[in-house]
């Protein structure tokens, strides 16, 4: 189960200036949609739950998505908010060349709410996903995710991709918000980049650590070298994590690739894999989404999948 704002995404039709760009491509785009397409294209059974407005844009999302074998049934249609969009440029987001323009500003789902959202439904998960970008929408949503990752009997496995978006967030207070809710949650996702940004967290995945020693299953994606993964509450002065380094790969676009690697993570761990497998199916189907100019491109087959990972453990 997913829950978060999916946008048409306009891809520019050559590198450059938001403001040389002649033309854009009509795209999909939300960090918790894309997780659950990577999943269910991989086989799994995947809900997204989001809102959109009650428009052609939001009709294309939903039928999009429910192609990729998504559940869809919970995404409310909103008649008086729109669906969002965003324009972005070629550029690596790591880099100053990444220019991104969101409007988004009041969408439909910026309205989701305690109130708006069916919280049984999304309770009765086995894996809840969600991420830092929802908390910045509005209020209403910052005050979901923090029921949704609520200590409560039963509640399913939250796992939180931190995706922090200095562009939705005011000041400094995102940092502040999303290392509250990283707290919470079971498996955490969080960038070396992203750490130092919204944290000021400098050192490294076992620096990350300290700092973030609650959650079960901390993974601290380190870019093009590769990824840790702490396992077990940190009791000690240093963490233990497992690192496992990424594959090579032409990129050809990276927005998506943080997505494709939870999802992947997230396969091999409803599948019982150890964390070496996880680290691997991560990198796996990041590799496949860094090849592509959208968001989304289709996981390795299963057998294939399994095959790799498994390659020098034999
Ligand atoms: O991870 C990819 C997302 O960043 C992109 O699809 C758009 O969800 C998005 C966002 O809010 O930045």
């Amino acid at each position: 189960m997913t829950l978060g704002e999916t946008m048409v995404t306009f891809l520019p039709s050559r590198p450059g200036r938001l403001a040389d760009v002649p033309s854009f491509d009509r795209a999909i785009g939300g960090a918790e949609s894309n997780v659950a397409c990577a999943l269910a294209a991989f086989g799994h059974t995947a809900r997204w739950v989001g809102r959109v407005g009650a428009d052609g844009f939001g009709d294309h999302l939903v039928e999009r998505i429910a192609g990729y074998g998504v559940d869809v049934t919970a995404v409310h249609r909103d008649p008086d908010r729109p669906t969002g969009v965003y324009f972005r440029t070629a550029g690596d987001r790591g880099t100053g060349a990444h220019e991104v323009a969101y409007y988004r500003a009041g969408s439909a789902a910026s309205a989701m709410s305690l109130t708006t959202v069916d919280l049984a439904a999304v309770r009765a998960a086995r894996v809840l996903h969600l991420s830092g970008i929802t908390a910045a929408l509005s209020d209403d949503c910052r005050e979901l995710l923090h029921e949704l990752t609520a200590p409560a009997p039963g509640r399913p496995t939250v796992s939180f991709d931190v995706n922090h978006r200095p562009g939705l967030w005011r000041d400094r207070e995102g940092g502040r918000v999303l290392l509250e809710l990283a707290r919470r949650a079971d498996i955490v996702f969080v960038g070396e980049d992203e750490a130092e940004e919204a944290w000021g967290v400098t050192g490294g995945p076992d620096a990350i650590r300290r700092e973030l020693p609650e959650p079960g299953v901390l993974v601290v994606k380190q870019g093009e070298k590769g990824a840790t993964a702490f396992e077990g509450r940190c009791t000690g002065e240093r963490g233990t994590g497992t690192f496992e380094p990424a594959l090579r790969t032409a990129v050809v676009a990276t927005t998506g690739a943080g997505d494709a690697f939870a999802a992947g993570f997230l396969s091999a761990t409803l599948r019982g894999l150890p964390v070496r497998g996880r680290l691997r199916h991560g990198h796996l189907f990041a590799a496949a989404a860094l090849t592509a100019p959208g968001d989304l491109a289709a996981p390795p087959a299963r057998d294939h999948a399994d095959r790799l990972a498994a390659l020098d453990d034999d």
